[in-house]
């Protein structure tokens, strides 16, 4: 990159969002995949996980939770916590990151394909993106249909075949393996399927200057 190039994306991103995505770059460029076996022994929280939410985890009751299913479906979806469970699970083994440098390796998720659902609400051929809304009543992000049909893109309720703790996304979260934490949306309540423009679909962090696109190179 020049330092013409790293002007005007400053400008185009906004400064916070560029040193942070300037700084993931870096890390991967000077310390490859050997920094993530660092971190994961002596990161944040050593062999774990740091936690990042902007704001408070709202509780978990099982009687009254819902993951609504809305949008662009031919067939809704609103689902109690226990038929949640009941759909097909699976599980997946992947690294997490995030783009402010810390990263975990080899985390056992299990839950319900994104793909799964798609299939059970019946999503139109006209929706682009799913966009995936916290219980937090503040963050949102989206996946596009494609990256949401990979066979990793989870809504898991188990780590390490444990319930979520409550600051990891209770009862249910979003992971999407190969892009950066912040597309894994936690406290998942409502999928919503959507068509976007060209511009796509703007949540939390993209609001804030992170690209839509969090594919980590
Ligand atoms: N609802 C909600 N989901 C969120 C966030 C958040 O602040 N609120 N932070 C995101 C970011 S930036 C990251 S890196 C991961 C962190 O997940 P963790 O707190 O379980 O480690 O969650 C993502 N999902
Ligand atoms: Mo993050």
């Amino acid at each position: 990159m020049t330092d013409e190039s790293v002007l005007n994306s400053e400008k185009h991103i906004g400064r916070r969002a560029f040193l942070a995505l300037l700084g993931a770059g870096l890390i991967a460029l000077f310390f490859g995949p050997g920094l993530l076996a660092r971190l994961s022994r002596g990161g944040p929280e050593a062999g774990g996980f740091a936690i990042n939410s902007v704001a408070p985890a709202p509780a978990f009751d099982p009687s009254t939770w819902r993951l609504k299913v809305d949008g662009l479906v031919q067939q809704p979806l609103d689902l109690s916590f226990e038929q949640f469970n009941a759909l097909p699970q699976v599980d997946r083994t992947n690294d997490f990151y995030c783009v402010e440098g810390w990263g975990v390796r080899n985390v056992l998720w299990t839950g319900v394909t994104a793909q799964e659902i798609m299939q059970r609400a019946g999503v139109e051929p006209t929706a682009t993106h799913l966009v995936f809304h916290s219980g937090d009543g503040i963050y949102t992000d989206s996946l596009t249909i494609a990256e949401a049909s990979r066979s990793d893109v989870l809504l898991a309720h188990l780590q390490g075949g444990q319930l979520l703790t409550q600051d990891h996304g209770r009862p249910l979260r979003l992971l999407a393996p190969g892009e950066f934490g912040y597309k894994s949306v936690k406290w998942v309540v409502r999928v919503e399927a959507i068509a976007a423009g060209t511009d796509g679909y703007q949540g939390y962090w993209e609001l804030q200057g992170y690209p839509a696109d969090a594919t980590i190179a």
